[in-house]
């Protein structure tokens, strides 16, 4: 069978079109979102949510975290990454396996609601992770599509996830807030290198496989510029997989945290990975497709 999203195995690098919808419903009166967000996202392929999560829910959350950072002895050990070169912290995965609380938060329905309406589909989480930037050590995450790899790597066929992203510190202009090429999600780059073996084990502190070339990135910027969402502490951003993304670094004393779910479709699970010999393990890419059932109500309970 052809590969629609082939990738890491031409000799050059290529920008095709998209294949897939971004959003797979129409807007309805009593969709989780409004019609103006809905269509926002589809033209963006990104969105801004504010104040999602109240100041308790929020509190609950920033404790968490700060528990989850203080201890990593008590979780798997390696769902824990370091920056590279330092013991500092750059991201916990599999979170809401690893926290009652964020596995409730994992199944909100002002998360996994959203995303099974916009996906049209019931949906499984696929990674789930904190991302921590501390002050002044934060390094930066250089730019790329996650259904790059997700595909290449984790065998996810078509473009039928996205991610959310929970703010849990100020995202301000300075300290290495998530910056998004608006509307190119519309392409994919198409990216040169062979995956190595075990490549995740770099990759997460530095990716340099599936990294888009510059002249091509230069071209996105070009056409669609760069933004640089803020946002207070509660705040979501929602992302599609394939929304080219990047983050610099962190020379600020002001700490970036936050936390990030993927969301599949049902009927976009892994199959086999489209550009490596084995697919990377389950704590980054879940292989047990459990749909969510969507929790209403807020986040007090599981966090008393
Ligand atoms: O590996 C992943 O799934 C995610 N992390 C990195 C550094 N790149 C691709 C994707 O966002
Ligand atoms: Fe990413």
């Amino acid at each position: 069978m052809k590969d629609i999203y082939p990738s890491r195995s031409g000799a050059e690098p290529a920008l095709l079109p998209r294949q897939d919808p971004t959003v797979y419903r129409s807007w309805e009166p009593g969709a989780p979102l409004a019609r103006e967000q809905v269509e926002r996202f589809e033209r963006d392929g990104y969105l801004v949510l504010e104040d999602v999560f109240d100041p308790a829910e929020l509190g609950a959350l920033q404790g968490e975290m700060g528990r989850l950072l203080a201890d990593p002895s008590s979780l798997a050990d390696e769902t824990v990454v370091a920056e590279r070169g330092s013991r500092e912290i750059r991201s916990i995965f599999a979170i809401h396996e690893q926290s009652a609380l964020l596995a409730r938060v994992a199944a909100d329905a002002r998360l996994a609601g959203v995303a099974s309406w916009l996906l049209d589909d019931e949906v499984y989480v696929h990674q789930s992770r904190l991302n921590y930037k501390p002050g002044f050590k934060g390094k930066e995450f250089f730019w790329h599509s996650d259904f790059e790899t997700w595909h290449t790597e984790d065998g996810m066929p078509r473009m039928r996830a996205l991610s959310m992203s929970i703010l849990l510190a100020e995202n301000t202009p300075n300290n290495g807030p998530l910056m998004l090429i608006p509307g190119s999600h519309q392409t994919y780059v198409s990216c040169v290198g062979e995956t190595p073996d075990d490549h995740y084990r770099m990759s997460l502190k530095k990716q340099e496989y599936g990294v888009p070339d510059e002249l091509n990135l230069a071209d996105l910027a070009h056409r669609h510029g760069i933004d640089a969402p803020t946002g207070k502490p509660g705040s979501v951003i929602l992302f599609d997989c394939n929304t080219m993304h990047g983050s610099n670094g962190n020379i600020t004393p002001f700490p970036r945290a936050n936390a990030f779910l993927v969301y599949n479709a049902m009927s976009n699970r892994l199959e086999k990975p489209f550009g490596a010999e084995k697919p990377r393990p389950d704590f980054i890419a879940a292989r047990e497709f459990r749909p969510i059932q969507a929790q209403a109500g807020s986040l007090h309970k599981v966090a008393a």
